[in-house]
């Protein structure tokens, strides 16, 4: 039920997802600093906020208690939303990190349902809901994000009947056959029914939302269009399903690529790996989902067959760490490592690796001459909505060399139709790919890169956020609906 304080804002548009753009940094005095922290999707945001008179974004601030009060940070207002101990343990790395991710990922680990965690899930969705529902202006714009908020959608519906309510889904949507599994799925449908338009990466889980919207609720779907019947008087509404593959700011990767510093870096990274002939690249959160140990495998196969000499090639393998304290994480960080130790224990050079593992993060600058520096990347991801990781390799080419091994399980597959495209767990495909881009002349190379480049440079995160916001636009306002009705 709308509330008192449900009264109009002032924010012509609004972002709400799980986490603020900021980080908090304590000061020697003990004071607190924000320090923005600088995503893509706080790019994409940068870009459609300057088009606005009045942007905002709602979320957690990253560490559990009080929420600070509202703040302005680049040109934004930012409204904390709080999550407790008990938040952080049932609603984030409960439900959407041990329930809904593995789930959502074709249950590459086992998902765990508990009735605490749903509980939870909910009460933390509806608090966010309830501090973005009064900071939109009359008629404005609320652009949900990703698989934490999943009731959002509904539940700031309940309270505004005046804004457009958009949602993008950052991960894949499941076919129904494993949706099915989630004890309480049609309240996630009807959560993300609130949204006049709900968002995917691509085509896949546009359709598997569609196909459960059907199923499980027996809606009326239209093409891309659901009917959802209003309740009591209330009239029906239509929800459109699209999909709008996420990219990467390509111009600002791409422009890093000139820097001499970074150029710099990228030749002397080789140097101290002992200069060999070739460096092959992972980097990926550490996450089941990325196919880490796949690769490893295909790795240490090809250094046992005798088929790349360890004194020629050396892979680096960076695993930002990632969910530290969630028990599926803590077992493939000793996989991982385990299977790192092995091979470098029975292959590595006196003195030099044949696997550099990197368990810390590495800033943009750093990344960027790792880019430069490797002749492949491997995105060997078991299941993954888009990868930006895949996208970001190609900006960092101007040069137009270096290969990139992509899985068709990521997103960014469908896309980047001139990778080299592999099924991560076939390893013997995987072997042959990985042997395949060492041995790529330079012209072939260079033909793959240009039509990659042409896609990702062509198509960057902004274009991604413009148009999803015009679509949104586009679509039936529900006032205007009602009115008609
Ligand atoms: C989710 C979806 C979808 C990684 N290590 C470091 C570092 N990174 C950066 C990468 C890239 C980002 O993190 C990771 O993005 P991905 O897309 O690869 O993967 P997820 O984190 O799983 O993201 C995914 C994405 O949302 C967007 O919709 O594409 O499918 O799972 O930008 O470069 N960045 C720095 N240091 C590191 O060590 N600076």
């Amino acid at each position: 039920t709308p509330t008192a304080q449900d009264r109009p804002g002032e924010h012509e548009l609004v972002v709400v997802a799980n986490r603020l753009p900021v980080d908090s940094r304590t000061l020697p005095d003990g004071a607190t600093e924000w320090v923005t922290s600088p995503g893509g999707l706080v790019t994409a945001m940068e870009s459609v906020m300057r088009t606005v008179d009045s942007g905002a974004w709602v979320g957690w601030a990253g560490s559990p208690g009080e929420a600070p009060a509202p703040f302005e940070a680049d040109g934004m207002s930012l409204y904390p939303v709080p999550l407790d101990q008990i938040d952080v343990e049932r609603y984030y790395e409960g439900y959407s990190n041990g329930t809904l991710w593995p789930l959502y990922h074709d249950v590459i680990v086992d998902p765990e349902f508990h009735r605490g965690w749903w509980d939870t899930y909910l009460s933390a969705n509806r608090r966010f809901a309830e501090v973005a529902a009064p900071v939109a202006a009359p008629g404005g714009t609320i652009w949900v994000h990703d698989y934490q908020l999943q009731l959002v959608p509904r539940l700031i519906r309940d309270r505004r009947s005046d804004v457009r309510i958009g949602f993008f889904n950052h991960i894949p949507f499941p076919p129904v056959e494993l949706f099915s599994q989630l004890p309480k799925r049609n309240s996630i449908l009807r959560g993300l029914l609130g949204a006049d338009l709900v968002g995917f990466q691509r085509e896949s889980d546009s359709l598997n939302f569609l196909s459960a919207v059907r199923k499980l609720l027996g809606l009326h779907v239209d093409g891309m269009t659901i009917s959802v019947p209003g309740i009591g008087a209330a009239p029906v509404r239509e929800v459109v399903v699209q999909t709008f593959p996420i990219s990467i700011d390509s111009a600002a990767v791409s422009a890093l690529t000139e820097d001499p510093g970074i150029r710099e870096r990228a030749t002397q990274l080789r140097r101290d790996l002992g200069d060999p002939q070739r460096i092959v690249l992972g980097a990926d959160r550490l996450d089941y989902t990325k196919g880490i140990r796949h690769r490893l495998k295909a790795w240490g196969e090809l250094l046992d067959d005798g088929s790349i000499d360890p004194h020629d090639t050396v892979m680096i393998q960076i695993a930002t760490p990632s969910r530290e304290r969630v028990e599926a994480y803590q077992q493939l960080r000793d996989e991982v490592e385990l299977t790192v130790g092995r091979i470098n224990g029975e292959h590595a050079p006196l003195g030099r690796p044949a696997v550099s593992y990197q368990h810390h993060s590495f800033d943009r600058r750093e990344m960027t001459a790792l880019f430069m520096a490797a002749d492949v990347v491997l995105v060997t991801a078991l299941r993954d909505g888009m990868n930006l990781v895949a996208k970001e390799y190609i900006a960092s080419r101007p040069d137009l060399q270096g290969v990139l091994v992509l899985s068709e399980f990521a997103g960014a597959a469908d896309e980047l139709r001139a990778a080299v495209l592999v099924n991560p767990h076939d390893i013997d495909e995987l072997k042959a790919a990985i042997l395949r881009s060492l041995a790529m002349p330079p012209e072939e190379q260079e033909e793959a890169m240009r039509s990659l480049r042409h896609q990702v440079m062509e198509h960057d995160v902004q274009l991604w956020a413009k148009e999803f916001l015009e679509r949104l636009t586009a679509t039936g306002s529900p006032q205007v609906a009602a009115v008609q009705a």
